[in-house]
């Protein structure tokens, strides 16, 4: 099966005999160290992948700015016909796509196509974007004077993404950078450097036939030293940076040394709250999906679950039941009926792990999973984990472990007594990602998404935390950075914006009524 989708991707289909090269500017090369691509879900090897060297990168960043002077002077309008066939390749190329997605970060089949679609509904948004890109009229207090925005293009755009989503994210960035004007260069997580490669073949094939640079999507694969390089580069004029919040914190103050424009989507430690007035049968669903999706390696995943007292036994039961069930469909990412695939590197099983020792040592009742999980003989050498839920007391007040996002499917549930307590928890930790209030009352809901409610950049009523469209911005507040991403006003990001005032009068009329004549 994955010789099949390598082939039609043009990927290389035998990685014991080959190298895949993980550079690309116009053509595609790599001079730096090999890396192996591995399935998590059966330790194989996918790939090997020449990443990047330091002389790649910087022949990058000269390709890019030159394909960058190229592409700011076509007019918006025809950036977005070069989207639009980028859109239908894409669409031509969904399931093969997504199929790599599962083999190498080990999402199931209808999320790595999911995830796909994602890039091909924010290539949509950016093909009606390229009709409407544009700035304001504002009245100006002088006669004879005009005043508008002007949003020309910025430059070249660093992407730093993630394992988790190795080719939306890319997507959301690289949309938005295009029909702006801009170059982007794209440095994917190391062990996710074939969904980049594939992706990037795809993009570049449009661009190749449209006689553009290949560099207005370059793709540098490596390690620490090759974000770095973006981090501390002048000539990257936005880097837009997925991952944890230690590293973000720093990545943030890195490029402000330089007066550079960052945008930051860092950790997420997102809760749900179930009111007694909650339709059920909607909202365990909708937190089974959050919690267990993805393996609970989202930045949207539900980490957190306050329940109400009064529901909370009965609730509690029902998910616990959820989560037995779904013992028999862990396994195999890409054989249907499976729901949970494995975590996505041995790192992350080790995490879990250790988590699971912390929780155990602090007091944590662990109602289901805990371990790591059975498969098939065939998957022996996959990172599996089994699905935990962790009940915790007085609402997870002074439980640590509650505090930080462990990046496996570890959910702890607590009881509160009134909304007012359940938003108070909701807001009580440093990330502020994503929430989910299920309700059908009205003024709950309202209060929820009011002053007095969730602090979190993504807020949701009888809906998952996690599965946002891309017609939103996407981001979070607090230490998840505050950066917004996808739909809305965040394409605004990534043009160079000015405001200009053009004088069509033969007067010297002067601001605020001052009088200056020489
Ligand atoms: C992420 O986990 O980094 O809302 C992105 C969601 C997806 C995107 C998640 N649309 O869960």
């Amino acid at each position: 099966h994955a010789q099949g989708v390598f082939q039609r991707l043009g990927l290389s289909p035998d990685p014991t005999s080959s190298e895949t090269p993980g550079v690309y500017h116009g053509s595609w090369g790599g001079r730096g160290a090999l890396v192996d691509s591995i399935n998590p879900a059966n330790g194989e090897l996918l790939a090997r992948v020449r990443q990047a060297s330091a002389e790649d990168t910087e022949d990058t960043l000269v390709a890019a700015r030159e394909a960058y002077k190229q592409w700011r002077t076509v007019p918006a309008p025809r950036r977005g016909l070069v989207l639009q066939d980028i859109g239908r390749a894409l669409e031509e190329k969904r399931d093969d796509l997504g199929a790599v997605v599962s083999l190498e970060m080990g999402k199931i089949k209808s999320e790595g196509r999911g995830e796909v679609q994602e890039i091909i509904d924010i290539v949509g948004y950016a093909v009606g974007l390229s009709r409407s890109i544009g700035g304001s009229v504002f009245p100006s207090e002088r006669p004879n004077h005009f005043i508008t925005e002007v949003a020309n293009p910025l430059g070249v755009v660093g992407v730093i993404s993630a394992f988790n989503f190795p080719t939306a994210v890319y997507g959301w960035n690289l949309s938005l950078s295009l029909v702006n004007g801009n170059a982007t260069i794209w440095k994917p997580a190391p062990t996710t450097s074939l969904c980049a490669i594939a992706t990037t073949k795809i993009i570049a094939s449009v661009l190749e036939s449209h006689k553009l640079p290949g560099a207005l999507s370059a793709l540098v694969c490596g390690g620490g030293e090759v974000g770095q390089a973006l981090v501390d580069d002048k000539r990257v004029d936005l880097l837009s940076f997925t991952g944890s919040e230690a590293r973000g914190k720093i990545v943030g103050q890195q490029v402000q040394a330089r007066f550079g424009k960052s945008l930051l989507e860092l950790g997420g430690n997102n809760a749900a709250i179930v009111l007694p007035d909650a339709n059920m049968a909607l909202a365990l669903p909708s937190i089974a999906f959050a919690a267990l999706g993805t393996a609970g390696q989202r930045c949207t995943t539900t980490r957190r679950l306050f329940l109400h007292s009064s529901i909370a036994d009965s609730f509690l039961a029902s998910l616990v039941a959820a989560y037995k069930s779904t013992a028999s469909r862990i396994g195999d990412p890409l054989a249907e009926g499976t729901l949970i695939g494995p975590v996505h590197a041995q790192d992350g099983v080790n995490r879990y792990l250790a988590a699971i020792e912390q929780i155990k040592k602090d007091g944590g009742e662990i109602l289901v999973g805990g371990k790591r999980a059975e498969v098939d003989a065939a998957l022996s050498k996959g990172n599996w984990v089994e699905p935990t839920i962790v009940k915790v007391a007085n609402g997870g007040r002074g439980f640590k472990m509650m505090q930080e996002e462990t990046f496996a499917p570890i959910l702890y549930v607590s009881t509160f007594e009134t909304l007012e307590e359940a938003i108070e928890l909701n807001n009580g930790v440093a990330q502020g990602l994503s929430s989910a209030l299920f309700t059908q009352d009205l003024s709950n809901a309202l209060k929820w998404i009011g002053p007095e409610g969730s602090d979190t950049g993504i807020v949701n009523v009888n809906g998952s935390t996690s599965g946002a469209e891309i017609g939103a911005p996407f981001g979070g507040n607090k230490s998840t950075g505050w950066g917004r991403e996808s739909g809305g006003d965040a394409w605004k990001q990534y043009a160079r914006w000015a405001s200009c005032t053009l004088n069509w009068s033969n007067e010297v009329a002067l601001a605020q009524g001052v009088n200056f004549s020489v």
